[in-house]
């Protein structure tokens, strides 16, 4: 043990962003007097307004997660047989495909972004293949313009899992104006939350038509059913503390950037720690999550032992995302699982770390972890 005391509370990986207890009661109020708790009431309408308007894309459809959404999303494009994805993401991104009956196909990473290595994807591509499903992991773009050129030349859809997009731009324009649908997830511990909850957002009106039918059992008027759909809807509490939350997403985005700037300066030098990358000057970010690998031959301790180490002192990192996807006992029988053909995936689930980031983490706080973190360096 180094000389730094425990933290006497402990210290997470994130904490949700709580919003001012009256404004939520003078919001259930609303909801109250509206005498609406669900199916596309008041609140779930001006929220899906104010959204669309705030993250500058075309349609938005709301939905009660984010998981939920990214199973409408591959009915509403009527995807089949096989799409390529990333190993390196939560597992709700091909647990989806699974119940679509769609085989995963996992695809390397790129050893910078942590995403989907968009110039190995034409070499997985088959007959089979209906679409990319490409994940923003952390907030960090993917190569969206490399994918959409693949995509076009072989007729293949495109699907973005955004749940850790909310906000993100390139070149000004809402990261959900990029591929055919993208999945936010406004889950408690993203950024901006509604709880539980998530939207898929897209280009089209006729597939947002769809998409809010597939949402609602499918169910077209009281006299007709038209396809089979799923319950999906978010709730009133929900839509309308969403709606509360819009006014402190860009306050906690500016707090994250400041722990960012620390966690940079603090850790920049640090051999064998590599931090996040470097997005271009094109790109708003969110600041979400912190990430640093760690090498093991360089810093001499394993990322497994920094983040059992660190339970000692009270603090919770944990080991986004680890183990890959393509490790999980339904997916490893997979041809594309195998490590040979993800070997850059490989080597990031074992270095990956997420540290501490949330707007109520003091500036204090952080340098204290980053010196914790770097009295453990052999
Ligand atoms: N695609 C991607 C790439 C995703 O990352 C996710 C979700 C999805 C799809 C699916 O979207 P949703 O269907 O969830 O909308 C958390 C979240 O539950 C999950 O939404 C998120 N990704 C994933 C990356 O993280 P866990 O199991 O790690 O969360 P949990 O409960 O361990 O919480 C993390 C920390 O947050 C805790 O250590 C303490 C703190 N916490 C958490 C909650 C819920 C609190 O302080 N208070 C709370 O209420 O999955």
């Amino acid at each position: 043990m180094s000389n730094f005391e425990p933290f006497t509370e402990s210290i997470y990986v994130t904490r949700p962003v709580f919003p001012k207890i009256e404004e939520v009661t003078k919001k259930l109020e609303d909801i109250w007097l509206a005498k609406w708790l669900t199916n596309n009431g008041p609140q779930h309408y001006m929220l899906e307004k104010e959204l669309t308007e705030y993250l500058k894309v075309p349609y938005l459809s709301l939905f009660n997660n984010g998981t939920i959404a990214l199973i409408v999303a591959c009915q509403s494009l009527r995807l089949q047989g096989d799409v390529i994805t990333t190993p390196f993401t939560f597992a709700a991104t091909p647990h989806v495909l699974s119940w679509n009956n769609i085989q995963p196909i996992f695809c390397d990473v790129d050893e910078e972004t942590m995403n989907i290595d968009a110039e190995k994807i034409e070499s997985m591509i088959t007959p089979h293949t209906s679409a990319i499903l490409a994940v923003h992991v952390f907030g960090t773009p993917c190569d969206t313009e490399k994918i959409q050129e693949v995509a076009d030349r072989y007729g293949l859809k495109v699907i973005y899992d955004a749940a850790h997009a909310f906000g993100v731009e390139i070149d000004g324009q809402g990261i959900g104006n990029f591929g055919d649908i993208s999945m936010l997830s406004f889950h408690a511990t993203k950024l901006y939350h509604t709880v539980e909850g998530g939207a898929l957002v897209h280009k089209d009106e006729h597939l947002k038509a769809r998409i809010d039918l597939l949402k609602n059992f499918g169910i077209k008027n009281e006299d007709e059913v038209v396809m089979p759909g799923i319950n999906g809807k978010l709730n009133e509490v929900s839509a309308a503390i969403g709606r509360i939350m819009l006014n402190y997403v860009e306050g906690e985005r500016k707090k994250r950037i400041r722990l960012h700037e620390i966690y940079n300066e603090e850790l920049g030098e640090v051999e064998g720690i590599k931090l996040m990358p470097k997005c271009g000057e094109n790109k708003k970010l969110n600041y979400q999550y912190y990430v640093i690998r760690i090498d093991e031959k360089i810093f001499g301790k394993s990322r497994d032992e920094v983040y059992d180490e660190f339970k000692n002192y009270n603090v919770f990192t944990r080991k986004y995302f680890h183990p890959l996807c393509s490790e999980f006992t339904c997916y490893r029988q997979l041809n594309s699982s195998s490590p040979e053909n993800l070997p850059v995936a490989n080597v990031v689930g074992k270095q990956v770390l997420s540290m501490p980031m949330y707007g109520e983490l003091s500036e204090d706080d952080v340098r204290k972890i980053c010196g914790i973190l770097k009295s453990m360096k052999k």
